[in-house]
Formats: structure tokens, sequence, C-alpha cells
């Protein structure tokens, strides 16, 4: 039977994208959505049913009591496929943390080119928090501490790495109780790949308690010290007016998209795009100038903090070339697909990378290197911008959306109490009040396997109007930027009355962009001060929270899933499940899946589920949110309770005569 193709609406919710999906259709060329149309995923690896640790194999587990050729049962081979995955994806995130370690360190010491370091002030915050000397010394001394700090921990072979210390001291305790805190970053995920070698650790629940100390070793290791040193380096970000969607690439302009997740490049071809001597360049090629915008984490990194416009998300990345408008797609590492180099040989678009980590067969590599930073990254514009004159018929969407993104730990503290009373308190009072009912966090990617943006957007917007505050990251939060969702009081008609009056009172967008996937460790953060602050209980897992990845695909989402769950919340991921089983369920083969959940929860507090339903996944959460508050003791949420003060009632009481507003406002009688 002919496999069903589904339409450009079928595969996206985004207009822009279904505009880009027709022309593909048009220029008969493919793209990871009508891939995923051809290709069904394997029904017995995508259950984790699949072993391929060695050369026996591959083994195939379809029946109750099938073992591997060693005799590995399904719960073994599952755990093991999970636990790689998130060593994977721990992996990916710490080198980026690594990398932004030795970039400080070199910066410290003058050794690079274009850099310098732009928040001296969370340089000392977290350069005393860590025991560094910071009084009388000067910012790049601290710096060159800080960055040996940062970088032993990668390499540390015993004791704790040093971040974990700013969790929560129960929650410390307790991964101390269960033997978790991880002791160097890269120790833990060697030996998660160790353990999973033929042979060697056989016990699931043994397996997955170092997946546990793998995935801390990601959130509270190598992903906290990428965003410390990137604020560091680049500054803490706090709210700019910004854009998102294809629509914000140019016609008149040399188009360069930025796509991958380091800022190290990024931030320095942002830089070289608004020096005068490449200004000049664009001009002399016929251009108005360069305009850059990014895909992916990239784009986060530099809209949080310079405002570039996001081009999208990771499926945008095939659809910006489509445009026929783009000049060149800087790449460095992760998510970066590798049928871009084949589509971009239908337009003039030059595909280049610049990770020594990453080639691609077919791109332009030109490597980049701090030590002469801005020169390569000059070197990069001026290629693009050579470029121009091979541009062939365009066609960019005229669709895009404004957004406020920006929301550091740093910020939301700063917005809730000013300067001088900077505080969680308002935050933690509004939610013990009711009117919000509690936090969501909504991350991770897309998948071409759903519709695009369909399931993020449409979590988004229930939580919403059941007074959830939804915080979000990565793909997920450009989603929301797509749709509007991110601009101040744009969209607060779909938000419940409590935490309406909260955004219209502080000013806020009812969905905060908190930056990268690596920026998942702000919202650790902001948990941990949640907590700290008081009258939420003492640990993360008693606040009423739910994080949601409902769209995952990457290794690097998993990771983030497990360090959530370790440190105490209530993670459902969407779409399949890597650990599903057998589909009848006749033998313990949802074990893990079990385990992940139930016995995640008894240890930890929180836990790891796979919700393919996104009703489901909405009741769930607020299940979850309300059996939380009641834990708490909390007033019951009753949105009855909220929606006459802040706008809406400035707004009822506007027509009012004089005398009577007043008596409505301050209890005056009218005369
Ligand atoms: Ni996160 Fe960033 Fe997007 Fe998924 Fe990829 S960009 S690190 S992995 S696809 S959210």
């Amino acid at each position: 039977m002919a496999k069903k193709l589904r339409t450009p609406e079928e595969h996206t919710t985004d207009p822009a994208a279904q505009q880009m999906l027709i022309r593909a259709d048009e220029l008969a060329l493919g793209t990871a959505f009508s891939r995923a149309d051809k290709m069904s995923p394997c029904n017995i690896g995508s259950a984790g049913m699949c072993c391929k640790l060695c050369g026996m194999g591959p083994c195939r587990l379809t029946k109750e009591g099938d073992t591997g050729i060693c005799g590995a049962t399904i719960d073994t081979i599952q755990a093991r496929n999970l636990i790689r995955a998130i060593a994977a994806g721990a992996a990916a995130h710490s080198d980026h943390g690594r990398d932004m370690a030795f970039t400080l360190k070199a910066v410290a010491n003058g050794h690079t080119e274009g850099y310098q370091i732009r928040d001296i002030a969370k340089l000392r915050i977290v350069a005393q928090r860590s025991g560094i000397e910071i009084e009388g010394r000067a910012p790049e001394d601290i710096a060159n501490d800080l960055a040996d700090l940062y970088i032993s921990q990668f390499g540390q072979q015993r004791g704790e790495v040093v971040v974990i210390d700013r969790a929560p001291e129960k929650r410390k305790k307790l991964w101390r109780e269960q033997g978790v805190v991880p002791r160097g970053v890269d120790r833990e995920v060697v030996e998660a790949l160790h353990r999973t070698h033929i042979g060697d650790d056989q016990d699931p629940e043994h397996i997955l308690s170092h997946a546990i100390r793998t995935a801390l070793a990601d959130g509270w290791g190598g992903s906290m010290i990428a965003t410390d040193v990137s604020d560091i380096l680049f500054g803490t970000p706090a709210p700019v007016l910004g854009e998102a969607n294809l629509g914000v690439l140019k016609d008149d302009m040399v188009n360069v998209i930025v796509h991958g997740h380091e800022p190290t490049l990024s931030q320095m071809i942002v830089a070289a795009s608004q020096d005068p001597e490449i200004i000049e360049y664009a001009r002399k090629a016929g251009a108005k100038g360069v305009n850059l915008a990014g895909i992916c984490c990239t784009a986060n990194e530099i809209l949080m903090r310079q405002g570039v416009p996001a081009a999208g998300n990771f499926l945008h990345q095939e659809l910006s070339i489509l445009t026929g408008a783009v000049e060149a797609m800087v790449v460095d590492v992760q998510c970066i697909m590798q049928a871009l180099v084949g589509l971009a040989e239908n337009f003039h678009t030059k595909i280049i990378t610049t990770s020594p980590k990453v080639k691609i067969k077919g791109a332009t590599h030109i490597e980049f290197d701090e030590r002469y930073a801005l020169s390569t990254a000059k070197r990069i514009l001026k290629t693009a911008i050579d470029n121009y004159a091979n541009r062939g018929q365009t066609k960019i969407p005229q669709i895009k959306e404004k957004l406020v993104p920006g929301f550091s730990h740093e910020y939301i503290n700063y917005m809730l109490g000013g300067s001088y009373r900077a505080s969680f308190r308002p935050l933690n009072d509004a939610i013990r009040d009711g009117r919000i009912r509690g936090v969501a966090a909504i991350v991770g990617c897309n998948n071409p396997r759903s519709q695009q943006d369909y399931l993020h957007n449409k979590v988004a917007k229930a939580l919403l109007k059941e007074d959830v505050l939804v915080v979000e990251t990565g793909c997920g939060a450009i989603a929301a930027a797509k749709l509007g969702l991110l601009l101040g009081e744009a969209g607060l008609e779909q938000v419940g009355p409590g935490l309406r009056e909260v955004c219209e009172t502080i000013g806020i967008p009812p969905i905060l962009h908190m930056g990268s996937c690596v920026d998942n460790t702000r919202i650790l953060t902001v948990l941990t001060q949640m907590v700290e602050e008081g009258g939420l209980g003492d640990d993360i897992d008693q606040v009423p929270a739910v994080g949601l990845a409902p769209e995952w695909m990457s290794e690097k989402a998993l990771a983030i899933g497990t360090y959530c769950v370790a440190s105490g919340a209530y993670v459902m991921f969407g779409g399949a499940s890597p650990v599903s089983g057998m589909p009848d369920k006749v033998s313990d083969s949802d074990a893990v899946a079990h385990f992940i959940s139930q016995g995640w929860e008894e240890r930890y507090g929180g836990k790891m589920e796979f919700i393919g339903d996104p009703e489901e996944m909405i009741r769930r959460t607020l299940v979850h949110i309300d059996k939380k508050r009641e834990a708490l003791g909390l007033r019951q949420y009753n949105p009855d309770n909220f929606g006459d003060s802040g706008d809406t009632r400035m707004m009822t009481l506007e027509n009012l005569p004089l005398a009577e507003r007043r008596a409505a406002l301050y209890g005056v009688a009218a005369d």
C-alpha cells in the first residue's frame, strides 16, 4: 500500500512553513517533513527493544521472554539504550560548556580577538559563590581563576562538581544519600558508556541510577557552566524587542543565517555584521547591508542578547534555504541536518561549517578560532556577500511576529521587585494566593513526526487559560514566538484571569522566553530561588511545577528531562516513548517505563513519562499542580477569585464619572 503523504497544513501549523513546503513540492525538493512521511520508524527500535551494543546482534526482542544472544532482557536493553542517549545529550551540552570555559580563559589572558567580559557583576557573584577571591582584583584575574575552576570540573575525578552547591540544601542531601552527585562531568559520561558495554551493568535500576548522575553532570554541571560563561562574556539577558519567522529575511540585503548552538561564533558574526567595512563591502555588492537571522538555539542566544531576529526553529533550517534568499548558512554544532548541503545545491546558498568538531561533505569549511574571531567572522561574511550576485528567484513568506525575549533568572528576580527589593516574593505570593495556579516549563525540539509547533502551542495555550505561568526555552520558545505569545500584553485575552492580572501588573508576556536549551539551567535556578524565598516548601519537588517537551526528538532533550526529574520535577515528553516495550505489555516489558515514573518519584519526587496525547498531558499537568498545591496547604485554585484588578479593572472604571471612579478605587463615598 502506498504511504500516505501529509499535506503542508498537516505538516505544520505555521503558515510561513506551509508556504515553503508548497514551494518545495513545486520544485520537487525533499525536506525532513517529506522524508518523515516516507520513512516509517522501526517499531522495534523506537520502543527500545533492539540492542546493537555488540557484534553478536543487533538483537531484536519482539516476544514475551525473548532475550539477546548474551541473555540481556528487554528491561536491561531499554535501560542501556536510554542511558546512552542521556549520556550523548549530556556530552553535547557539556562539551559546549567546556568550550565556553576555554574561551573565558583565553579572554581573561588576552588571547582572543574581539571578545571582552561584558557582565562583570555576574562574574563577581559567580566567582565568589565558587570560593574565588574577588575583592580588589581585576575582572580578568577573577575570570582566569573562574575559567580554571570550571575547566577542572570536566576532568575532575573525585568529590562533587562545584555548581551542585547551588541546589537547595535538602536536594543536595538527597543526592548524596542516593550516591548520585556527579564527581566530574566527563567521568559520569564515560562511566555511562563503560557500564553499557557488553557484559557490564545489567541491573536496569542500577543503570538508571547512573543515568541520573550523568544527567546531573549536565544540568548542574556542564550546562550551568555554559550559561554562566555566556552571560559573563556576552551579557546576562534582559528583555529586548525581537522578531521571529521567515519573514525576517530581506530581499534587498545579504541574508546570513547562523545555526547551531554555541554563542562564541554567532556573537562575533553579529559584531562583524555591524562593522563599517562589512557594510560598505555589502553595499558595493549591490545590497543594503547584511541581515543576520538565527535558527535553533543559536537564534535564542543572539535574540536574547542583541534582539537579532530568529528565522525559525529546528524544522525551519531547510525551509529558510527554500526561500532562495539565503547567501550563507553558518553552522557550528548540534541539530544541523546533513540534508542542508544537498538542498542548498539547488540554490546559491553556501553552507559554511565552522567547528573543528563538525564537517559536512560538500560544505565550505571556514574553521573558527577564537584567537582570530573577528577576522574569521568578517571572512565568513565576505564569503556570503560575494555570493549575493548569484542569487536567483526568491520567495520570502511575508510572515513574522514581534516578541520580547530575555527573561534570565536575574531579570525575573529584578522585575518582581525592582533594584532595591529584587525578590521572588511576589511570584511565590501569587502562587500561594492562586492567582498563578502553578508553573510549566515547555521546552525542546520540533519533530517532523508530528505537526510542527502544534503540540507546543496547544499545550501552552491550554495551560495559560488555566492560570499556569509558562516559561519556555529552545525550539519551543520559538514556536510560541511565531504565534505572537511572547509579546507584552498581546495574547493576554487568551490567559486566565489571575495570571492576566499578574502579567498586567508586572508588564510581562504570558510566556517568558528564558533562552536556549543549555539555559534550562536558568529554570533550575528560578525553582531553587523560589524554594529559598519560602512559602512553597523546602525543596523543588514541592513547587507546583511541571516540565514538558511535547515535540522532543534529540538526546539532549532526554538529558534535560532526566536532570529535571532528579531535581524533583514531573517531566512529560510528547510523541513516541523510547521505552514503551512490547505493544501488548503482557510481561514486565514496561518495567523501565514504570521505574522512571514511580521508581524515580519515590526516590527523587520527580518522574518521567511519555504521553502521546496532548489533552492527557494537559490534564496530568493540572492534576499534578493541584496535588502539589494541596500538599503545601495552599488555597484551592479558583479562577473566579480573580480578574477584577489590573488593567481589566482600570478599563472598566475608565468610563465612569470621576466621583464614582474614586469611590470604586479608594472606597471614598461618591457625593
Ligand atoms: Ni534543544 Fe537547541 Fe531545538 Fe531540540 Fe535542537 S535546537 S539544544 S535539541 S531541536 S530544542
